[in-house]
């Protein structure tokens, strides 16, 4: 397992100047430091209670900021071990020299999430609480807030444990029918094996398939405005923003570089790109701006293509629609605002690729409602939950169903009246399946990569 013997330490609040930045540390070495830094040998700190206090640079003597002290002792601590945290005052330069002394004081710098993995080591909280926290530290919007709230209050082990209980069942009884081998199963705890089994794979199915929502909460989607100068693209990123983030003239070429901002639609974090118009151009920069949109219409789940409909439609915007063509896209007709405004080319609201077409005006602030609900519309999956409980998280949703699968083998097993050392392979590989969602059957190298994605000081 990871060396859980040494102390370590980390800046958890961001780093950049602020009212406060707070420091913490965790393990064995943690509530010694605090006494060298608070230069006192006989420090007894009330655990969970904050006290003021001077700290001092131990080579020195000199002082280096009065902070707020904190000491959690073993087990009641967010890690299970000893932590200290120091609520200095938010100067990166204070902080940094503070945390180098903690370091020629033995602690060792932490690793991304290493404070939340021996949290999860320690028995303190389930691996998806952990990943719950990271979920929340990491959204964008309010539903995606609240989807890592549900979660870190357990939910998921709340649905998955009940399901691991009855698998755990099913197995003990196979298990000892397998060892009196003239026990054989009677025909009505057959059946009732078979509803067991048939009851668990409808319920974690229902789980796994909530994913198609879940995932769009957490990880949004990538939307980029393509189209030739001019048409309005930077007005239109400024209106879905509500701000003016992007420069808007009337000179074909303003915009260069992509521009990024997330933007919320009802609930669902949408990244937003700005990028410089399509067109083939002598200057130098504005063709590196061109490559630019380019890669990052190749990178998007969807495309905004932006016409102006108050010109003909020209092979300028020809260009891009085709180069649009194999890719989700939907169609933006700007500038309906304006008298010479028409709806080129659209037959029924949609394009020769079929693809949804709606007039907008960036300037005068229509149709941007019809234009969003449209942005949503092909990552929607019909029943639109967004009440319950949602998986969001992909690592889950691959568990659950490698888990459901493993079920379906046996049952099919079963049914076929196989023996029963065959039914159980599956059973016992989808109790690890549900058991490594949780973190209790996860293995070391895996619970390292999960952590490596969390930030420094989490
Ligand atoms: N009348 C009208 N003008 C617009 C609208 N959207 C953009 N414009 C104007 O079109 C010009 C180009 O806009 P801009 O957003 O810079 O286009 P981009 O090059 O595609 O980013 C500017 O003069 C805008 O004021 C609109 O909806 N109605
Ligand atoms: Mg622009």
């Amino acid at each position: 397992m990871f060396a859980q013997t040494d102390t370590i330490v980390a800046l958890s609040t961001p780093p950049g100047r602020g009212g406060i930045g707070v420091i913490r540390l965790s393990g064995p070495d943690a509530l010694r430091i605090l006494r060298t830094l608070v230069a006192s040998d006989s420090f007894k700190p009330s655990p969970n209670v904050l006290s003021l206090k001077t700290l001092i640079d131990p080579k020195s003597s000199e002082t280096l900021d009065e902070a707020l002290v904190c000491f959690f002792k073993a087990p009641h601590s967010f890690t299970g071990e000893d932590v200290i945290e120091l609520h200095c005052h938010g100067s990166p330069v204070l902080l940094r020299t503070i945390i180098d002394i903690t370091l020629s004081l033995d602690a060792r710098l932490a690793a991304p999430g290493e404070f939340s993995l021996r949290a999860v080591s320690n028995g303190r909280m389930q691996l998806t609480e952990a990943e719950a926290i990271r979920d929340l530290i990491d959204a964008h919007t309010e539903a995606a807030v609240h989807q890592a709230t549900r979660q870190l209050k357990g939910e998921i082990s709340r649905i998955i444990q009940p399901a691991k209980e009855d698998l755990l069942k099913i197995i003990v009884r196979l298990e000892s029918s397998l060892e009196f081998v003239e026990d054989d199963l009677p025909a009505l705890e057959h059946d009732k094996i078979l509803d067991s089994l048939r009851g668990l794979t409808a319920d974690l199915s229902r789980l796994a398939r909530t994913f198609r929502s879940g995932r769009l909460l957490r990880d949004g989607i990538k939307v980029a405005l393509v189209g030739r100068p001019n048409v309005g693209k930077s007005s239109l990123f400024n209106s879905l923003l509500g701000h003016e983030r992007a420069i808007v003239t009337e000179i074909p070429g303003t915009t260069r570089d992509t521009l990024t901002e997330w933007i919320d639609i009802s609930g669902v974090p949408v990244r937003l790109t700005d990028t410089a118009g399509i067109r083939a151009s002598t200057d130098a920069i504005e063709s590196l701006g061109v490559d630019r949109a380019r890669r990052e219409a190749a990178d998007a789940d969807l495309l905004i293509v932006v016409i102006d409909g108050s010109e003909p439609l020209g092979d300028g915007d020809q260009v891009v629609l085709s180069e649009a063509r194999d890719a989700r896209h939907i169609v933006a007709l700007n500038k309906c605002d304006l008298a010479k405004f028409s709806e080129v080319g659209a037959q029924n609201g949609r394009d020769r690729n079929g693809s949804k077409i709606i007039s907008v005006s960036a300037k005068c602030l229509l149709g941007l409602e019809t234009l969003r609900a449209a942005v949503l519309e092909p990552f929607k999956n019909g029943n639109g939950e967004s009440q319950g409980l949602l998986i969001t998280n992909a690592r889950h949703h691959d568990l659950l169903q490698r888990s459901v699968e493993a079920i379906g083998s046996s049952l099919s097993l079963l049914q076929a009246d196989a023996s029963e050392e065959l039914v159980l392979v599956g059973l016992h590989n989808a109790l690890r399946g549900l058991g490594e969602i949780t973190g209790e059957t996860t293995t070391d190298e895996i619970l390292g990569r999960i952590f490596s994605t969390f930030c420094i000081g989490k």
